[in-house]
């Protein structure tokens, strides 16, 4: 199998620690939504990433999609997802605020690091401000010991951790003021586990398809 996409996409990142994690051997294409995106349209009809093209050349998009299909491969029980009803909407709850984190976070990066400052709109600016800091409230008010629920690793905690990474790396002005102790220590944690060291953050693919950092001191 091999999945495309670089390794700053916090849904690139939490495919790849997933199957990591299930010991699935995946090679990678390393494509950019931005300075790739001809190609992108040809690997999704929409253009995004992650995409996992499978051993017969088809394609699955959008990291739910595709973490729903890597859960099939492997033993109910080792799956990253409880199966009993109870675990898995509460699991899946904590995962459905932390992917939206993600995505809120995505969006408010492409509004300073993708436009010219005069297109900038700096309501819609502030709704996802406001919408990044009550979901990592929320997230920090689960203090998580070291997981999110219960007592192994689940989807929940993947995805909450790689969503912090991104955005101590785009955004760290948003987590300046210390805010967030126990997803602070739940990130340092979780990253320091050889399934995410082994698909960590790059700094080098973002700055490739043209991620300039901006000053968001006054944001
Ligand atoms: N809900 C999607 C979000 C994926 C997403 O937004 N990926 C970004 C890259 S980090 C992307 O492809 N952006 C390009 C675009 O939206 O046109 C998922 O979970 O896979």
């Amino acid at each position: 199998m091999i999945l495309i996409g670089q390794f700053d996409s916090p849904f690139v990142r939490r495919v790849a620690v997933t199957m990591n994690h299930h010991g699935i051997i995946f090679g990678r294409r390393i494509l950019s939504v931005f300075t790739d995106f001809e190609q992108m349209l040809e690997e999704n009809p929409l253009g995004k990433v992650p995409v996992l093209e499978l051993e017969d050349g088809s394609h699955i998009f959008d990291s739910r999609m595709i973490i729903d299909y890597i859960e099939q491969l492997v033993p109910a029980e080792k799956r990253l997802v409880p199966m009993n009803p109870e675990n898995r909407w509460r699991v899946l709850r904590i995962e459905a605020v932390a992917l939206g984190l993600a995505e809120k976070s995505y969006e408010r990066g492409v509004e300073y690091a993708r436009r010219q400052p005069d297109k900038i709109d700096p309501q819609w600016s502030e709704r996802l401000k406001q919408q990044i800091e009550s979901a990592l409230t929320w997230l920090e008010s689960m203090q998580p010991n070291p997981w999110l629920y219960g007592d192994t690793m689940t989807q929940a905690d993947i995805t909450c951790a790689i969503a912090f990474t991104f955005l101590r790396e785009k955004q760290q002005i948003l987590l300046s003021r210390g805010d967030y102790p126990a997803l602070d220590e739940h990130c340092d944690y979780c990253e320091s586990l050889p399934m995410f060291q082994s698909s960590c953050y790059s700094a080098q693919e973002a700055s490739n398809s043209g991620w300039k950092p901006r000053d968001y001191s006054s944001n």
